[in-house]
């Protein structure tokens, strides 16, 4: 069956604690859990991976080469300014699709351009949670046409 790597950047362990007016009440829990529903009716299996650190999160992407298909990232404020995480997308032969809760091109000067989305796939931005289903379903369908799964 096929894996594909979800990996959530700073912060979001936060979810559902704080600024909900923003993000929202859901937890990374909810969240996983409705990723699970989606990738059940998929077939598709997935790891979750949550850190604070860049560093872990540029290891983590390494290690997808050969365990995983594909990538789904909510970078957090790394979208903004990454070139380590960007560099380490575009090295891995795993193709990544990039997620965000809110709406960043309708926010902060500083979080309207992401660093990483010209090695994406694409970018699902602002739908809250629904951003993570549908960056997971568009990145089901890319793997589908690259037939990198059945
Ligand atoms: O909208 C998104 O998903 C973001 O990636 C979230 C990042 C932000 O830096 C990006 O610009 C957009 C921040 C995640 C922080 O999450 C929190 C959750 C609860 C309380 C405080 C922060």
């Amino acid at each position: 069956m096929a894996r594909i790597l979800v990996i959530h950047g700073p912060n979001l362990n936060l979810l559902g604690q704080r600024e909900p007016e923003i993000y929202g009440t859901a937890t990374l829990e909810d969240i996983n859990r409705q990723l699970a529903e989606t990738a059940e009716q998929h077939s598709v299996e997935l790891d979750f991976f949550q850190s604070n650190h860049e560093g872990a999160i540029i290891d983590r992407i390494h290690a997808a080469v050969g365990s995983a298909e594909g990538i789904l990232i909510n970078p957090g404020a790394f979208t903004h300014y990454s070139i380590a995480i960007r560099d380490a997308i575009s090295a891995v032969p795993v193709p990544a699709v990039e997620v965000h809760l809110s709406n960043i091109h309708a926010r902060e000067e500083f979080r309207r351009h992401s660093v990483l989305a010209a090695v994406a796939v694409g970018q699902i931005s602002g739908f809250g949670t629904y951003s993570y289903v549908l960056g997971l379903l568009a990145l089901i369908d890319h793997l589908k046409r690259q037939v990198r799964l059945k």
